[in-house]
């Protein structure tokens, strides 16, 4: 069926494609992109989006020596089939499957593993600089960036760069309209009023004319660029921003016409310096629904595609800890005007729409600014408001020194929501936040709270909105229980007991608490009684509970869904150090040092040991070596 598709198992075919191929090339990717979904949710719009781009980028360049850098990556799927991984596509994002974002392991057409927006310019700019200095010039560089990662402040940073270093590289900005949501701010009224350009509305069928009569290579297409370019400049003065920083500015061209791409490509390829193609295309192009709806159909979840139509599955009911964490600051919203919230562009996944509808004037959407985001909370926290910063774990990462500066050192009662803590999933290691335990507790002032269940959550946000200094909660991406039995208030620095056990503790620190009970319940056909403790904090943390379980029951677990390396267990092990008690029988479960590939968050966690099953394994070789080190006891 895939005629076309089926015999490519390299970049290198399509540089050889008519412009008739090329479109039904075109047709064949799609075909599979609307079909991928039928039993998986994976990014689907912004890859309709870029079909024509990916096909006209990899007929005019080579991307065995070229280099091509997909900006955030969530967009590969069309280079992915194009580059050899056809036969493989069915297993996107499924463990052991392909990745859902450039993946160097896979294919020598991906340069770097990303995920994080923004990056795409100064890698490539750093790639065209190596190039040179190697002696390699004739490596042409292009990065793809999207207008939702375009204001990114790394973007400025290396846009500032390029123009002072006049370096021969292309920035293809594919301009949908859409971040997630739709985009927001500035650069989005700017790139409005770029479209507006006579050049792409009125004049855009003289100028295509205009230029299939130009030789595409020497010195006519210079001549013809500089005037496109003055004639630019004497209009609407388009692009005027990237010219005056040194880059030059061509466009915005229509995106979906493979021709047009095509052409602009081949002359792009013969300008000195940097240059910035504005291409427009729609998100979700090719596949109604998700034109019509590009913000669900960004990552939708699981559909058949009937003739055009999205035919959904039944989905589950069962509520998120990201909807307790979304109800928990409506209330705090609710009750005091000065809370507000913040979100880096993931207003969506945060949940956060009702909240941005019910209260215009405090909720903020920066774009995918985090670090941004934090200084500005810190801002609105020294002007005595209560800022919220929600957030996914990853992407926190971004504002690691805003964290540091405006808020830890100012002591400003700044609350991280964080999101997508633990394994994310389908995504894999550019979206597991599994460090941020680790990089929180680092600073002064800091306290550092992870829910155990829906009820901790929405105490620990009104504890932190009450709390005098910076505040971080994180959460899974996963369903929020109850936990069992009377709960305690939540109070600074204390854990939870949910069931004390004579024969061994797991101290549990957030999502993994329910896993935990899980494992205790396996335990008790085994003889053994094993206790649950909710750590709720992991900074202050709780030090008398890790005394009373050393000394009192067989044995001590620590559990978190976060890396070992200076995580929850190492906290643990401080305290042991400190207070100079035994460690003989102290065991830690978490995430090892190394990255953790992509799959189910469940396969994932059984995998590394982490679920019901492989905590009650490594309880039951604790439990023998408690009996052991007895033993060895009596014999001394
Ligand atoms: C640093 C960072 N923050 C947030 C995200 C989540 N995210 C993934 S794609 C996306 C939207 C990107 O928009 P755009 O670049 O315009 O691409 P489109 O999907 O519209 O094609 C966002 C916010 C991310 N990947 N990286």
């Amino acid at each position: 069926m895939h005629n076309l598709l089926s015999k490519i198992d390299s970049g290198e075919f399509v540089r050889d494609f008519s412009l008739g191929e090329l479109k039904d090339l075109a047709d064949e990717i799609r075909d599979v992109l609307c079909n991928l979904l039928s039993d998986r949710t994976a990014h689907f719009a912004s890859n309709l989006g870029v079909v024509e781009l990916c096909l006209a980028l990899h007929n005019v360049f080579d991307f065995r020596r070229d280099r091509l850098i997909w900006d955030t990556g969530h967009q590969i799927y069309p280079h992915k089939l194009i580059t050899g991984r056809y036969h493989e596509f069915k297993t996107m994002r499924t463990k052991g499957g392909l990745m859902g974002y450039p993946n160097p392991h896979e294919s020598e057409y991906d340069l770097f593993m990303t995920g994080h927006a923004g990056s795409s310019v100064s890698t490539m700019l750093g790639l065209r600089s190596g190039d040179e200095l190697s002696g390699e010039e004739d490596r042409y560089a292009v990065a793809v960036i999207g207008d939702g990662a375009f204001p990114s402040g790394i973007v400025y940073e290396a846009l500032n760069n390029a123009g002072g270093m006049k370096k021969k590289l292309l920035i293809v900005l594919n301009d949908n309209r859409m971040s997630i949501c739709p985009r927001v701010g500035g650069m989005a009224t700017y790139l409005d009023r770029l479209r507006t350009n006579p050049f792409y509305t009125g004049l855009k069928s003289e100028v295509v004319k205009a230029l299939s009569k130009v030789p595409l290579l020497g010195d006519p297409t210079e001549r013809f660029l500089a005037q496109l370019k003055e004639g630019i400049k004497a209009g609407l003065h388009g692009g005027m921003l990237f010219e005056d920083l040194g880059i030059r500015y061509i466009g915005p061209i229509d995106g979906h016409n493979i021709a047009v791409v095509r052409k602009y490509l081949q002359m792009v390829k013969t300008q000195e310096g940097p240059v910035l193609l504005h291409v427009v295309t729609e998100k979700g192009h090719g596949f109604q629904p998700a034109a019509e709806d590009p913000v669900f159909f960004h990552t939708p979840p699981a559909f058949e595609n009937n003739n055009g139509k999205a035919v959904h599955k039944k989905k589950g009911s069962s509520k998120v800890f990201t909807d307790f964490a979304s109800e928990a600051i409506r209330t705090q919203m609710q009750r005091s005007e000065r809370v507000t919230v913040m979100t880096a562009a993931m207003c969506q996944g945060n949940k956060l729409e009702s909240i941005r509808n019910e209260f215009p004037s405090r909720f903020f959407d920066t774009g995918i600014c985090e670090s941004h985001a934090v200084a500005f909370a810190a801002g609105q926290a020294k002007a005595g408001l209560r800022p919220i910063v929600d957030i996914y774990s990853t992407f926190m990462q971004r504002s690691y020194d805003q964290i540091f500066q405006e808020v830890a050192l100012q002591n400003l009662p700044v609350v991280f929501m964080m999101d997508r803590a633990g394994l994310t999933g389908p995504d894999g290691p550019t979206h597991h936040g599994v460090f941020d335990i680790g990089y929180m507790r680092l600073f002064p002032n800091m306290v550092v709270m992870a829910p155990g269940d829906a009820h901790d959550m929405t105490q620990m946000v009104d504890f932190a909105i009450h709390h005098s200094t910076p505040c971080s909660l994180r959460y899974p991406k996963a369903v929020a229980g109850i936990l069992p039995g009377e709960r305690t208030p939540v109070e600074l620095g204390k854990a939870e007991v949910v069931h004390w056990g004579l024969d061994g503790t797991i101290l549990a620190c957030g999502s993994l608490v329910s896993e935990a009970l899980e494992a205790s319940v396996l335990l008790r056909e085994d003889g053994l009684d094993v206790g649950v403790v909710n750590a709720r904090f992991a900074k202050p943390i709780d030090r008398d509970i890790i005394r009373q379980a050393i000394s009192e029951t067989g044995f001590l677990i620590t559990l978190e869904e976060s890396t070992l390396m200076g995580g929850f267990g190492s906290a643990v092990l401080e305290v042991v150090c400190e207070d100079g008690l035994p460690a003989g029988n102290l065991h830690r479960m978490g995430i090892p040092d190394q990255f953790i590939e992509h799959g189910d968050r469940a396969e994932l966690l059984a995998d590394l040991g982490l679920n019901a099953a492989g905590i009650a394994r490594t309880c039951r070789l604790a439990a023998t070596s408690t009996a052991d080190l007895k033993q060895q006891h009596v014999i001394r």
